[in-house]
């Protein structure tokens, strides 16, 4: 295919906005219905916002995005993302942190599973074929630049039915990880 006009967009670390901001997706409580093992009080509240660079979404380009996730629980779980394989489940990631404090949840059909810190100044590398979910373990927005092949795609009903092995809950002394009951 032709070439793309190179571009930039700037990125405000602490609230994720792009400028230019095209496309932006806000997910409410109420879009997480059923990922919680406790009630969701109030599905109004806003949990996060993804900020999409505009690129065709091709296996030859780069999409890239921030994320901003709100701090706050359900029950004693800390807020996440709802978390998905790719589509085209080899295709890899990377998430850049750049505010905020939090774990990145990844797990294999299998269900064998590896939790990795996120602040400010850490890249994880998510490779081909682990589902991933970002949990907000502080108290200010978790912000997370993340690039990836064009053609990866989302499979989230595996995640919707199933949720990952396990679960991030406030614990006596901060953070912790522990074995999800419904999974
Ligand atoms: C896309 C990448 C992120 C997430 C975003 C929201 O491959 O992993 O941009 O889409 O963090 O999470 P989710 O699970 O609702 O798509
Ligand atoms: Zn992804």
């Amino acid at each position: 295919s032709a070439p793309l006009e190179p571009f930039a967009v700037t990125i405000d670390f602490a609230t994720g906005a792009l400028v230019p901001d095209p496309d932006v997706l806000d997910r409410r409580l109420a879009d997480l219905d059923g990922y919680f093992v406790a009630d969701i009080d109030d599905p109004g509240v806003g949990a996060y916002t993804v900020h999409e660079v505009r690129v065709p979404p091709t296996g030859n380009n780069l999409l890239s995005s921030t994320t901003v996730l709100a701090p706050g629980k359900v029950g004693d779980e800390y807020f996440f993302t709802k978390g998905h394989f790719h589509a085209i489940r080899d295709r890899a990631e990377i998430y850049l942190t750049l505010s905020g404090e939090g774990l990145l949840v990844m797990a294999l059909e299998d269900g064998r599973t590896v939790t990795k810190e996120m602040r400010p100044g850490i890249a994880n590398y998510v490779p081909g074929h682990w589902a991933h979910r970002s949990v907000n373990t502080g108290t200010t927005p978790l912000v997370f630049y993340a690039v990836y092949i064009g053609d990866a795609g989302y499979d989230y009903a595996t995640i919707a039915e199933r949720g990952f092995p396990v679960i991030v809950v406030e614990g006596e002394e901060g953070p912790e990880v522990r074995p999800n009951p419904r999974y």
